[in-house]
């Protein structure tokens, strides 16, 4: 049997991160938001069972749709909410974004908007970390998720590339929900065999269908044990998934009718945080629903009251001083 504590922590995180992102729909036509939101809902079985068993100081980069990663890497929720709504104690002083959020002090890379962009710049904190290594005798890990579309990228090949030649103690996510926008994957790729052009450098890969929470945990634990005791080289691990909401904004877009309502149904049936909810014992579950709820009026309430950057803040962090 599945230990209730680790069951009760990824149902804490993934409810809590489902809750946030529902609720930042929620509020988004009031304009408290001030950019855009890349939504994760129906993917967060990736982001919790990838960051669940690393280390503080481990390293997550993801892309603009980066809640999810941020939350399940301990990122701080105030920073995160102020962000959204453009206030001075946003993560990046509420000058970036939804798209932009940043928590050093957590592990958590600064996300960007371009497509692609961070797989090259984690790629080479791998490198900083390989090189820290031989004078702490520490390894830290990286871990650099993208999404399908991501991989299409010329510099995620250049990376994958560098980290098989060089060893480097990295592991590479694709979230493949299908879709880059409105485009699904049979329009863009001549096959599906993703794992497979992968393993061409000579890395290790796995494939998980189905975004179990426990089988994503299972692969990134043994991951990291293979590259904290200098085993292996990178690792890249693909994980299907389903985005359940609009490409960008708080919407369903299944009216649109750019994908298979059939498919929506049997990931719906799949949900993980469902599952999840099943597993436990009804008291624990509610305690849980309770703290999480609370936290999302805590962090909301704190966002509301903070402060927007003072004028001058216009001229700050622009250039390098
Ligand atoms: C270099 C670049 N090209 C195009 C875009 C426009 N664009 C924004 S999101 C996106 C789709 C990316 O899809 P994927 O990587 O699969 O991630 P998902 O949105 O599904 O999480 C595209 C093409 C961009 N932001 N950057």
């Amino acid at each position: 049997m599945t230990d209730q504590i680790v069951v009760a922590r990824l149902y804490k995180t993934m409810l809590l991160i489902r809750q946030l992102e529902l609720r930042i729909a929620e509020i988004y036509h009031t304009d408290a938001i001030k950019s855009p939101v890349h939504l994760s809902v129906g993917q967060e079985s990736i982001a919790v069972g990838v960051c669940d068993p690393l280390e503080k100081d481990d390293i997550v980069s993801n892309t603009y749709r980066c809640h999810a990663t941020y939350i399940a890497k301990g990122g701080d929720l105030f920073g995160m909410m102020a962000e959204l709504y453009g206030k001075s104690t946003g993560c990046a002083g509420g000058k970036a974004g939804s798209m932009h959020l940043v928590d050093i002090k957590n592990g958590v890379m600064g996300a960007s908007a371009v497509v692609g962009t961070t797989i090259p710049v984690a790629t080479g904190y791998a490198l900083a970390m390989q090189n820290e290594a031989k004078m702490t005798g520490r390894q830290r890990v990286v871990v650099a998720l993208c999404g399908d579309g991501g991989t299409e990228e010329g510099c995620f090949y250049e990376s994958i590339n560098f980290a098989a030649l060089r060893k480097l103690p990295i592991i590479f996510i694709c979230e493949n929900n299908r879709l880059a926008i409105h485009t699904p994957l049979e329009k863009r790729w001549a096959t599906n065999q993703l794992c497979e052009r992968m393993s061409t450098f000579g890395i290790q890969t796995h494939k998980i269908d189905d975004a179990d929470v426990f089988k994503i945990r299972d692969t990134m634990i043994n991951a990291l044990a293979e590259i904290r005791h200098g085993t292996s080289g990178p690792i890249f691990i693909e994980c299907a998934t389903y985005r359940w909401l609009e490409h960008v904004g708080p919407l369903d877009d299944h009216y649109d009718d750019y994908r298979d309502k059939n498919t929506y149904q049997l990931w719906q049936d799949n949900d993980q945080i469902s599952r999840l909810a099943r597993m436990l014992d009804d008291q624990v579950r509610m305690e849980i629903e309770k703290e999480v709820t609370l936290t999302i009026a805590q962090i909301e309430k704190y966002a509301e009251e903070s402060p927007y950057p003072a004028a001058e803040e216009l001229y700050t962090h622009v250039y390098a001083s």
